[in-house]
């Protein structure tokens, strides 16, 4: 044991430290106030040993009071070299704080030499051998007084050195730095389990062990993402858990890759042994009736209960696709919904945990997109924690490969999270850490990481050959003991257990597993779990018909949300611009008349939200609008101070969430989907600042919105609102790309919509929570319209009885069928320029009809307004190149729809752009020119001239003749001469 007492002074000279910081800072205030050797001595020093000295200011002046002589007067080279010497402890205490962990022993195969790092070597800072054994006094650090530097350098070693390396020096906040110094430091950075704490963790081991091992045995190469090599996770998890329930845990929501996941579904989450082998049989995860695709066994979810010391946890393992790290602000959105609607509002009971690969979470681009959310305000849920199996390979792609920078977590210094690294082969080490992670989370409230090297002892899957890329790694892992056996011999060492105990403890694993593998022949999912608990009011819908839902809303309910929308509390400062049109909105709310696009979405939020049911927006700048058109917070043009009308319709109501976003897509979308699931009574929003941005959301998109119900029989109401619409704003300002949606469209999944009018936007904004199923909504969103003259509705669109229109014919000049020549189809903006050209050109013998809904397509609807018009031919009308919007999709079931009526000529006609590789012209002028053709097209009766196959000849050799001019232009020019 260290001597921790300065002891007599014949072996101590030095000044304390607290006493040596005043001194410094009576020198820096005035240097004339300490004596000239002292003078000197400050003078000299180095900056890290002045940074040194000022970063323990904060500390010394908390204890400085205490100081009870001057060193100043304490004059004498031997003081001074000893107080060197303090210093120069201190440093290299710091030094290894701070860099310790590049010399930890981190890696169970030990492939690459630990390189010696020079600021970790004492003689770097001027301690020779004859020094090491002077004692030095350093004022309490790493828990001593007085220590010589090899007393001092063997506590580093064993703290920061061993197995864990400790990353926490990038923090700025200082609590949390001093927190876990203080739990590093005081404990040699080491927990001291009990003898049933042990053998708890050799169970966990071999529970792990021995599954993957039967699997290898009965289902021999067949994919399963094995743990093997990383079985330290299991007894990790369940620390968590366990010291979780003891700091108020009550849930926690899991996402995790394939690695491992089998192994956690059984031996964490408590899914019977014999439901998974019956899906290594071939069978389904669901009971045949329910429907949908289905998804492979290692993408599967579910949800169990875990009870720790009578405490209940709740875990739920979210469903995920192949795409790695794309569950991550699911389960984060998730989270933040359970604990709104818990109440859970220091974020104590609900935690989310995430568990990563290392080529993922270094090489994703969403995973510092779901970093970036955990602080703020609209998206804080008290901190993810992060498990990353580390095993040191990317598939077949090495670390060096796959990163910049030495650690593949170094992605989270980005929020200051705490990080500790561990070697997997150290099961108590890796408790011990997880330990820490689940206090620290639950003290402060913030993301923390632990990053488990380990290794993967076969190949990327079981069917895989690791040595055609690493035979040396795999030489290496041959040799390697398991974790499970490597524990086992210690706790034998220990005297713990005999071998006999510790095989029979495999044995009798093997034995359960035999028990369940028999039993798994006759297993059969007996219910599917997707209607229960929040969702059990709701259920599974098939089939077309109108579902308007009761969406209509009282006039009084209507008048109290639009008064609060106008109501400006007493000594607000509000922006003159914005008091002029709330002056117009009180008019128009009153009137009943002239109801805008950002006033009818207002109404049904605000309606919504009086029934008890919440509204959570989120987007870039969504609260001014990108427009300039929601002002859903007004903003006191003297304090700054914010004002949401929506939150102050009446006392009971539910809470409108109107948040600004970071500047991501796809984290934001993923996120806002996550809380459609575990919130399916509130409408839950996410809006592109422009729709062209949604691509950047695909993968959420593609693999959650889209697919989820199908793969996973997960419901979500989420809704996308894509500013869309051909205003000559240029190639990235024009398309909401409502092509990719409808391509989506299958077997019910999501809807497509393009309103006209704000009365039908009111409605199936409403009718996302007023109907008894969920289905994600995409509206393509007006941006000219929300300040058109034309595209106005009236309260009376609005009121009980009053529904969404999925079709809308015409109300403007509508003729009899039988003087109409030509129907005109479209969808979304492009209506407004087709009537104002038919008025200027005063056509009677041309009909419009909107297609407000695109999917699911209102063929039944369709046929009903195209009744009577058999006659007609049929145009449709788009703004957007052929080869997006919705030509394609609609243009094939109105052909069916009209062929069923018995049209002479069924094949609509398209009238729009031309197709392009780019969504639109960034010439102002081309675009007028190129709007006002297709408009003239869509109303020129009879131009078979421009027949489609005519059409697309032409578009041919323009594209030939384009590409031979490029090739041409690119072709070097021959130098005379040559
Ligand atoms: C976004 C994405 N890109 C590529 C893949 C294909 N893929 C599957 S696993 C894998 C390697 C993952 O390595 P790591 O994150 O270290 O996890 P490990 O498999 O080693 O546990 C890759 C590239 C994928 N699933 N997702």
């Amino acid at each position: 044991m260290v001597d921790n007492h300065p002891g007599d002074g014949s072996r101590y000279f030095g000044p304390k430290a607290a006493e040596l910081v005043d001194l410094y800072a009576s020198y820096l205030q005035n240097a004339g106030s300490v004596d000239s050797q002292w003078q000197a001595f400050f003078g000299n020093l180095q900056d890290d040993a002045r940074e040194l000295l000022n970063d323990m200011g904060g500390f010394a002046a908390s204890q400085s009071s205490a100081a009870v002589f001057s060193i100043n007067d304490l004059a004498g080279d031997e003081v001074r070299a000893s107080a060197l010497r303090s210093i120069r402890a201190l440093m290299l205490i710091r030094a290894y704080r701070v860099r310790g962990h590049l010399e930890a022993q981190l890696d169970p195969l030990g492939l690459k030499p630990i390189e010696p790092h020079p600021e970790l070597d004492p003689r770097s800072y001027g301690f020779s051998d004859a020094d090491m054994d002077t004692p030095i006094f350093i004022n309490g650090a790493v828990g001593l007084e007085v220590a010589s530097i090899n007393q001092i350098m063997d506590v580093l070693r064993e703290t920061y050195c061993k197995r864990v390396g400790v990353e926490f020096m990038h923090i700025q906040v200082p609590e949390q730095k001093a927190w876990i110094q203080e739990r590093v430091e005081n404990f040699r950075n080491a927990t001291t389990f009990s003898d049933e704490g042990k053998k708890t963790i050799l169970d966990r081991l071999t529970a792990a062990e021995v599954f993957e091992n039967f699997l290898n045995t009965k289902y021999t190469g067949t994919k399963r993402f094995g743990l093997d090599g990383g079985e330290s996770m299991i007894p990790a998890l369940e620390q968590i858990l366990k010291q979780g329930s003891k700091l108020g845990l009550e849930e926690v929501v899991l996402g995790m890759p394939h690695r491992g996941r089998l192994n956690v579904l059984a031996n964490f989450m408590g899914k019977p042994f014999r439901a998974i082998f019956n899906e290594f049989r071939g069978g389904a995860s669901n009971p045949e009736d329910v429907g949908g695709s289905g998804d492979v066994k290692y993408h599967l979810g579910t949800s169990s209960d875990r009870e720790f010391d009578d405490r209940n946890v709740h875990l739920s393992l979210t469903a995920n696709p192949s795409h790695l790290e794309a569950v991550n602000p699911v389960v984060v959105g998730k989270v933040r919904a359970k604990q709104h609607k818990k109440g859970d509002e220091d974020f104590t009971k609900t935690m989310a945990l995430l568990m990563h690969g290392d080529a993922a979470f270094s090489g994703q681009g969403l995973v510092p997109e779901t970093l970036d959310l955990s602080e703020l305000k609209g998206y804080r849920i008290g901190g993810t924690i992060h498990f990353v199996v580390n095993n040191q390979i990317g598939f077949t792609t090495d670390p060096v490969n796959s990163r910049s920078g030495p650690y593949c977590t170094d992605v989270a210094r980005i929020i200051q999270a705490p990080i500790f690294h561990v070697n997997g082969d150290d099961p108590e080490a890796v408790v011990h850490v997880a330990r820490m992670a689940t206090e620290f989370r639950q003290t402060f409230h913030k993301d923390v990481v632990i990053d488990m090297f380990c290794y993967r002892r076969f190949g990327h899957n079981e069917g895989d050959e690791p040595t055609f890329t690493q035979p040396l790694m795999y030489k290496q892992i041959a040799k390697q003991r398991t974790v499970r056996e490597l524990y086992g011999e210690r706790l034998i060492a220990e005297g713990l257990l005999n071998a006999d105990e510790v095989e029979a403890m495999r044995k009798a694993m093997w034995d359960h597993l035999e028990e369940e593998f028999d039993a798994s022949e006759r297993f059969r999912p007996n219910k599917a779990d997707w209607l229960e608990g929040a969702w059990s009011h709701l259920g599974a819908v098939r089939g077309y018909d109108a579902r308007r839902g009761n969406t209509g809303v009282e006039p009084d309910v209507l008048g109290e949300v639009g008064q609060a929308l106008t109501r400006v509390p007493e000594g607000f400062n509000i922006h003159r611009k914005i008091a002029r049109q709330l002056k117009a909105k009180e008019e128009i709310i009153s009137s009943g008349k002239g109801i805008d696009w950002a006033t009818a979405e207002a109404l049904a939020f605000g309606t919504l939200l009086v029934e008890g049911h919440p509204v959570r927006l989120s987007g870039q700048d969504c609260n001014r609008g990108t427009f300039s058109q929601r002002h859903a917070a007004w903003i006191d043009q003297e304090s700054q101070a914010q004002h949401k009308p929506l939150n102050h319709i009446r006392e009971s109501q539910a809470e409108a969430e109107i948040i600004d976003s970071p500047l991501s897509e796809l984290a934001v979308l993923g996120f806002e989907y996550g809380y459609s699931l575990a919130e399916p009574d509130a409408l839950v929003l996410w809006e592109a600042q422009f729709g062209d941005f949604v691509n950047g959301a695909q993968i959420i998109i593609d693999q959650f919105i889209a697919s989820g119900e199908s793969k996973w029989l997960r419901m979500s109401g989420v809704v996308m609102l894509l500013p869309h619409g051909y205003e000559g704003q240029g190639p990235e300002h024009s398309s909401g790309r409502v092509e990719r949606f409808l391509q989506l469209c299958a077997e019910d999944n999501i809807q497509v919509v393009n309103c006209t009018t704000p009365a039908n936007y009111f409605h199936v904004l409403r009718r996302q929570i007023h109907r008894g199923f969920r289905k994600p909504l995409v509206v393509m969103t007006p941006k000219s319209l929300l300040r058109h003259k034309r595209c106005v509705s009236n309260m009376e669109d609005m009121l009980p009885g009053t529904s969404f229109h999925r079709v809308m014919p015409c109300r403007v000049k509508k003729q009899e069928p039988s003087a109409v020549k030509q129907i005109v189809l479209c969808t979304g903006k492009v209506y407004y320029d087709l009537v104002e050209e038919r008025e200027k050109r005063d056509l009677r013998e041309v009909q419009f009809m909107r297609l407000e809904q695109l999917y699911p397509f209102p063929a039944e609807a369709l046929k009903t307004e195209l009744k009577g018009y058999e006659h007609c031919d049929i145009v449709w009308c788009q703004e957007e190149p052929r080869n997006m919007g919705a030509w394609s999709f609609a243009s094939t079931f109105i052909e069916e729809v009209a062929e069923e009526l018995g049209f002479q000529n069924p094949r609509p006609r398209y009238a729009g752009r031309k197709t392009a590789a780019s969504p639109a012209t960034g010439s102002g002028k081309r675009h007028v020119i190129e709007q006002a053709g297709l408009i003239d097209d869509a109303l020129t009766l009879g131009k078979k001239a421009m027949s489609r196959i005519q059409t697309r000849k032409a578009e041919e050799i323009e594209a030939r003749e384009a590409s031979a001019a490029k090739v041409e232009s690119l072709r070097p020019v021959q130098k005379a001469g040559k």
